[in-house]
């Protein structure tokens, strides 16, 4: 009885509103009057349904606590859950249908008929249609996905149906994190990190860190990368447990092509590849007395080819402090020689030149005979530079400099230049306080040269009780009269240390001892410290976990990470197997930048681009020459800081390399791009030159 009752009721309502509309076009129904109706004043049904081929809008403001209501048809469909809504009863509803660009609105059915706004008084459950005509609007997906470990939410501009409301955990999005839009929709999406977290910036469609403001006129993804509160690792860096090496790294060179060789004393060269481990011997037999012939103690530099070249060594039939004039060159695969040197040497010094001519200088001939001509080598031949006798220190820290090209000796003894043209010529002329140092004694100490700035630290306490330095001192040879002065002081005292330059200017200092005599394992330092030069401050970082002094070895990685070996081969010292990898502090601060390069060859002076999604947020640009370093010094080790400017568009860079060799001697160099939280791009390593 019930059930036909109502079906009389619902022709009746059908014939009520068939008058309704021809009488007062768009409007309500007159409220019903049978008993159910009267006593039942509850929330009533609005629901809006599409027809037609073409798409719009039917929106309407909130009512009451009820939000506004924003329909999307497009060909006949609409969404279930944004084109239905619950009204109070008895509460009034304004339809409006805006037709999308291409289609028509050709008026409502149901409720109302005509094509102005449809009010509707919701004393019962309402459906109104909306008829649009044209062209079906095409529709667009658009992509929320997360990255990074830290957690936010993205979300879409309120008001916008569909809304995006992405919650974002640890790189996994959940919620609406997808959505489609009608042609020409602008969505503006907003990232907030959690607590804690931190944004680090859009990729995909979207970039930078602001809001990101898209027209859907193609199908897009926008990716946001959280990350995680810091741990204590973003502060002091992280050493990997040891792992075992087949010789002590003596020697090191991280190779053009991402490889890193190593030799010491005993056994055979080899390459490690840092990437996924593991040792490949490379025999080196281009010594002509293969018996008494050892790389060890010899000295090596870059050549502008990417290149390393090899020169000296010791006599492994007479021992300590008798050197050999062979030399020597690995392409990354296998060793070829070249001429001999006049002079046998044990610990020199290369020194790669501005046209990529080499300059040996010191090593001992004999225990008791220094090498004390230069010699220099220009791609098949040694010559003797003959009119700039001077001995010198074993194994000396010594860079290009950026006024004439020439030799800076930066020490362990007061400094000079070595004009190598022609003959060549040793001057102290134009060097502030004849060239000497603020600590007269830096031996073992480590030197590196950051744009046109030496930084010398440590060294020195070789005789009991001296204790070696904490000091450090730096000169800018370009300067009006170039003076080493002090910087602020380490917080450990250190002898055979090593200085590796960082992707962001600031220089890592490692291991050494802290105890006085030739090499002290007693006193061996285990923490890091970091050298800030814009504060020119000292952080003290983690600690490793192996002695490394005398005969240790370190190299920065592609990667950004640090490899640390060697110590052993001589010296009395422990023989160490092993090495550690040590990852700064800006491994653990947010999302890395990428970028891509056309090319890996740059030319002196003339930009070029390096392509990135993250260009807004880059503050600095960085290369530096590949290590290759023995003694507690890279021979060549520098860093220059490059000029660059971000395209309008956020999606990549120019930048602009030194402008000569002088600057930066042609050769093997990584380029880094840093972001503003200091965090660099893993980089690619590119040979610079003419
Ligand atoms: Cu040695």
């Amino acid at each position: 009885m019930r059930r036909v009752g109502s079906i009389l009721l619902g022709l009746a309502a059908t014939l009520t509103v068939a008058a309704g509309i021809i009488l007062h076009g768009c409007r309500d129904n007159p409220a019903p009057t049978g008993p159910e109706f009267s006593s039942t004043k509850t929330d009533r049904t609005l629901t809006v349904t599409g027809a037609g081929t073409g798409g719009g809008h039917v929106t309407a403001p909130p009512v009451l606590e009820v939000p506004a209501l924003d329909c999307y048809i497009n060909a006949g469909t609409s969404n279930e859950v944004n084109c239905t809504k619950i009204y109070p009863w008895k509460s009034t509803v304004v339809l409006t249908a805006t037709p999308d660009p291409g289609s028509t609105f050709t008026g409502w059915s149901s409720q109302c008929n005509g094509t102005g706004t449809c009010r509707v008084v919701m004393t019962v459950a309402r459906s109104v249609q909306a008829t649009f005509s044209g062209s079906s609007a095409p529709s667009f997906a658009l992509n929320v996905v997360g990255a990074g470990t830290g957690n936010g939410t993205v979300k879409s501009q309120t008001g916008l149906t569909p809304a995006i409301n992405c919650t974002i955990t640890a790189g996994t999005g959940s919620g609406i994190c997808s959505a489609s839009y009608p042609s020409s929709t602008s969505v503006t999406l907003t990232a907030t990190a959690a607590t804690g977290h931190t944004f680090d910036g859009w990729g995909g469609n979207c970039s930078g860190t602001g809001t990101c403001s898209l027209s859907m006129s193609t199908n897009k993804s926008a990716t946001a990368t959280f990350s995680a509160p810091a741990g204590p690792e973003a502060t002091v860096g992280k050493w990997d447990p040891p792992l075992s090496t087949p010789i002590i790294g003596v020697h090191m060179s991280h190779l053009l092509n991402g490889n890193v060789l190593l030799w010491g004393a005993g056994g055979e060269p080899q390459t490690f590849n840092p990437a996924g481990g593991g040792f490949t011997q490379v025999i080196n037999n281009t010594c002509v007395s293969p018996s008494t012939c050892e790389l060890f103690c010899s000295g090596h530099t870059f050549l502008a080819d990417g290149r390393v070249l090899v020169a000296g060594g010791q006599n492994t039939a007479l021992g300590s402090g008798n050197g050999l004039n062979q030399a020597s060159i690995f392409d990354g695969t296998s060793w070829a020689a070249t001429g001999h040197m006049t002079y046998a040497r044990w610990y020199p010094t290369l020194v790669e030149l501005v046209d990529g001519s080499v300059v040996v200088i010191s090593g001992s001939q004999d225990p008791s005979t220094n090498a004390s001509y230069p010699e220099r080598y220009s791609g098949s031949s040694w010559t003797t530079l003959s009119t700039a006798q001077l001995s010198l220190p074993l194994f000396p820290r010594a860079f290009v400099e950026p006024k004439n090209g020439w030799v800076f000796y930066a020490g362990e003894a007061s400094s000079r230049y070595l004009n190598p043209i022609g003959t060549g010529a040793w001057t102290t002329s134009g060097l502030g306080n004849g060239g000497g140092h603020a600590v007269s004694d830096r031996s073992y100490g480590s030197a590196v040269m950051l744009d046109n700035l030496v930084l010398y630290i440590g060294g020195g306490g070789d005789t009991c009780p001296t204790l070696p330095q904490n000091s450090a001192e730096v000169i800018d040879l370009s300067a009006g009269t170039p003076t080493w002065g002090a910087v602020a002081s380490m917080a450990f005292r250190r002898r055979h240390t090593n200085a590796t330059i960082l992707p962001d200017g600031t220089v890592l200092v490692t291991g050494g001892t802290s105890a006085c005599g030739f090499t002290s394992e007693t006193g061996a330092v285990f923490a890091a410290e970091n050298y800030n030069p814009a504060t020119k401050r000292w952080t003290t970082w983690s600690n490793a976990s192996v002695v490394r002094v005398y005969h240790s070895t370190t190299a920065l990685l592609g990667d950004g990470r640090v490899l640390s070996t060697g110590s052993g081969d001589g010296g009395g010292v422990t023989q160490q197997f092993t090495y550690e990898i040590f990852s700064p502090p800006y491994l653990f601060k947010g999302a890395r930048p990428t970028y891509n390069l056309a090319s890996t060859q740059m030319h002196y002076g003339q930009p070029f681009t390096v392509t990135t999604p993250n260009a807004a947020s880059i503050t600095k640009v960085t290369i530096i020459r590949l290590t290759s370093t023995t003694h507690a010094f890279d021979e060549g080790e520098r860093l220059n800081t490059l000029a660059f400017q971000a395209a309008a568009d956020g999606q990549s860079l120019t930048v602009t390399p030194p402008s000569g060799g002088r600057f930066a001697p042609p050769g093997p160099y990584m380029l880094f791009i840093i972001n503003g939280s200091g965090v660099p791009s893993v980089a690619q390593s590119l040979l610079l030159g003419p």
